[in-house]
């Protein structure tokens, strides 16, 4: 059932979509014997599945009474939750497409837990094709039946996931998706998305207790001739376009935002209204952060309150343009997310009812302490791309990935600064798994922040500092634009115990 990986370039089916780039990496991304037609037939034989696209969650909208299986709360300290990786026909952007889904939802199910309880997913794989899943953000094992993006599960395989948070796990917005090199663009990019919560201090300060809660998942749709959904135009909530939120007069909401997009930034902002930023990637912030607007790089997460203090009427969250790769080099123009030149429409919030009492906006949140000083030397990486006569390669330190050489060997407990040197002419959004870090500054201070993403802008460099803590094995750290990570971003760091495991078994 577990199988490593054999070869570096991983088969994706002849008839499933490809990124637009993979044709021209035929040295990278080999096609398989699977037929157009023996595809066909697996995506047929999950026609029946219905897909619930186009919801939006809230709480007071499962107290309505939601569809079942779009939400999985953990009980008595255990979150079970069956998921089944398929592709077929579903519906994004409102229209028919074939999909690909977990549980034949995009997205996929809500998974909430609490800090301390236990995660068992029984998951199978009727995917035509290789998959996994990715808890991305949480900081638990990641080896055996953990977060272990090792795993090739095979078509038509069950495995069962099985990890424990740690009692002092933060409270934030994590998520999940398959992590299989060389094929998560395309299925991650296809629609297998979902958010995983998880409660603690955060969620219990009254004010955000009290917050209407959404939970907003932004994703850029298309749907290909070959009806198949991918990267595209369309800018999605949960896989809808322009959705309404309502906030009461004298109201508090609480969003909850994600960018599940493969290789689109987005620059929030909702008219007439500041967003009171209160939890970024990974866990909550000490204190309220106001601001006019908010940059998410592919992979990251934002929690943010918003107050219904303006005149009733509806207002327009956008999302203003952005400049991800500097347009004059133009190095590979066909990979990137067309240029947006003006601002675009997201979500719509409109004003119902007034609130039974105002509710003010919380300061004091929770404690987040700065990591001290490293011990130990820099680290420094270089994300680079290399033009090449069949297409680009794209590198850490020279290297494309290896899952069967460990890049960066660290200790248990230790503390290390990281610089991220990006000399390409495109933003690189560097995501470390299993322990989350925090960025330094101009000044060469820690933020007082847990994230798992740092957006490193075009030829410029960035640093951050994280402690490895907790699990010994192997992980990967890679450039979130999936389709970089899938043509080689990405290298293994291998977390060792800083005694011998005997010697820590008292
Ligand atoms: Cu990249």
């Amino acid at each position: 059932m577990i199988k490593r990986p054999t070869s570096r370039a991983l088969p994706g089916p002849a008839g499933l979509p490809h990124p637009p780039h993979c044709a021209r990496l035929p040295q990278m991304v080999r096609g398989s014997s699977l037929s157009r037609r023996q595809f066909l037939a697996a995506g047929s034989s999950l026609a029946g599945a219905s897909l619930a696209g186009g919801i939006y969650w809230t709480r007071h909208l499962w107290g309505q009474g939601p569809p079942s299986g779009d939400r999985y709360a953990s009980k008595g300290g255990l979150l079970e939750a069956p998921l089944e990786a398929r592709f077929g026909p579903g519906q994004v952007i409102g229209r028919p497409a074939n999909v690909f889904s977990f549980n034949g939802r995009v997205p996929a199910p809500l998974l909430e837990a609490r800090a301390g309880d236990t995660i068992r997913i029984s998951y199978t794989n009727l995917l035509p094709e290789v998959s996994n899943i990715h808890y991305h953000g949480l900081h638990v094992d990641p080896t055996g039946r953990g977060d272990n993006v090792f795993l090739e599960i095979q078509p038509g395989e069950p495995f069962l996931y099985e990890f424990t948070l740690p009692p002092y796990h933060p409270a934030g917005t994590f998520w999940y998706h398959p992590h299989v090199h060389g094929s998560t663009a395309r299925q991650l990019g296809g629609g297998m998305v979902g958010m995983l919560i998880v409660r603690a201090a955060l969620d219990d300060i009254p004010e955000i207790a009290a917050a209407t809660e959404y939970f907003m998942i932004l994703k850029d749709f298309g749907i290909r001739p070959d009806g198949s959904a991918g990267p595209g135009p369309s800018l999605t909530v949960n896989g809808r376009e322009n959705p309404t939120l309502t906030i009461q007069q004298g109201g508090l909401i609480r969003l909850r935002i994600l960018n599940a997009s493969i290789d689109r930034y987005f620059r929030l902002q909702l008219e007439e209204h500041p967003l009171h930023q209160i939890g970024t990637d990974g866990g909550g912030l000490p204190q309220r952060v106001a601001m006019d607007e908010l940059l998410m790089a592919p992979a990251e997460r934002s929690d943010i309150l918003i107050l219904g203090d303006r005149p009733p009427g509806s207002y327009r969250l956008l999302t203003l343009p952005y400049q991800s790769q500097i347009a004059d080099l133009a190095l590979m123009p066909e990979m990137a997310t067309p240029a947006q030149t003006a601002p675009q429409v997201l979500a719509t919030i409109t004003y119902q009812g007034r609130a039974d009492r105002t509710v003010g906006l919380p300061d004091r949140l929770v404690t987040v302490d700065p990591l001290p000083p490293p011990t130990l030397p820099l680290r420094t990486f270089e994300f680079h791309t290399t033009a090449l006569p069949g297409g680009f390669v794209f590198q850490i330190n020279g290297k494309d990935f290896d899952h069967h050489r460990v890049d960066t060997e660290v200790l248990l407990d230790t503390i290390e600064d990281w610089e991220i040197t990006n000399s390409d002419p495109l933003d690189h959004p560097v995501h470390l798994h299993t322990n989350s870090f925090q960025i330094l500054g101009a000044d060469g201070q820690p933020e007082h922040a847990w994230r798992d993403i740092m957006n490193v802008r075009a030829q410029t460099s960035r640093r951050f500092r994280v402690q490895f803590l907790d699990y010994p094995g192997r992980a990967v750290y890679h450039c979130h634009r999936v389709a970089h990570g899938d043509l080689g971003m990405m290298a293994v760091i291998e977390m060792q115990n800083s005694f011998p495991p005997r010697a820590r078994m008292r």
